[in-house]
């Protein structure tokens, strides 16, 4: 029977053995959930990368769109930050363009993740798209949390929870590992309100600071794009 196991930061990847296995990366605040709603809105592919001088090239070498973030707030000299709603408000067109995208943490996990079988994007927004593919693919799933610069986040891990929790229902060994255990533990704890629970954790504190906050409560919508699963082919999702 297939497993799911979770790494609560890109730091430890070199724990795990990659090949074989389905990673799912997950940055909740907010690269997964920007990217996830980017292709859901039209955006053609995105170029996940990890430096802004390769971002800044991608977008000159491709003519496409270009979208950065450090430290939360968007990186000067780009079309677009990585909020959600700069897929959604029509401040730029993204219809139809792919987009070049370099963010703190959820970038970097993924490009550190491509050692695996497949490399999939995970969000609550599209969390029943994964559970479909990892049904499909029946392999050992690892969900790669981004975290905050190498330390561990709680709303990477309450996703973990919640995707162990579906996996679960559909045959999947969701017991061999502490790591998801605890994730389970959390979710069980943030199911009847996650906005709520979520609260708590740093990243709200952090965007809420940076007048973010109803970047928060859209990236906790539960299965809003449900058929949108960003797949690593190539160079691309
Ligand atoms: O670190 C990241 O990849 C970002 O998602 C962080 S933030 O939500 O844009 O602050």
């Amino acid at each position: 029977m297939p497993q799911v196991d979770l790494c609560f930061s890109p730091e430890l990847l070199a724990l795990y053995h990659l090949p074989g296995k389905v990673v799912v990366v997950v940055d909740i605040l907010r690269a997964t959930s920007s990217i996830v709603t980017a292709l859901a809105n039209g955006v053609t592919h995105v170029f996940p990368v990890a430096e802004l001088a390769e971002c800044r090239a991608l977008g000159e070498q491709h003519g496409c769109l270009t979208a950065a973030e450090r430290d939360g707030r968007a990186a000067a000299g780009f079309d677009l930050g990585n909020s959600p709603f700069g897929y959604l408000d029509g401040v730029v067109e993204v219809k139809g363009r792919a987009v070049a995208i370099s963010t703190t943490n959820g970038t970097h996990a993924l490009r550190r993740s491509l050692a695996a079988d497949a490399v999939v994007v995970g969000a609550f927004l599209n969390l029943q798209a994964v559970v479909e593919f990892a049904e499909a693919q029946q392999k050992d799933v690892l969900v790669v949390c981004a975290g905050w610069k190498g330390q561990f986040c709680l709303e990477d891990t309450v996703f973990g929870g919640a995707l162990a929790a579906r996996l679960a229902a559909s045959g999947f060994d969701v017991t061999s590992s502490d790591a998801t255990l605890a994730a389970l533990h959390l979710w069980e704890r943030a199911e009847a309100d996650l906005p709520a629970y979520l609260l708590q954790s740093s990243h709200v504190r952090r965007l809420n600071s940076l007048e973010a906050n109803k970047d928060f409560v859209f990236c906790l919508q539960l299965d809003a794009y449900p058929h949108t699963l960003p797949l690593w082919r190539t160079d691309r999702l």
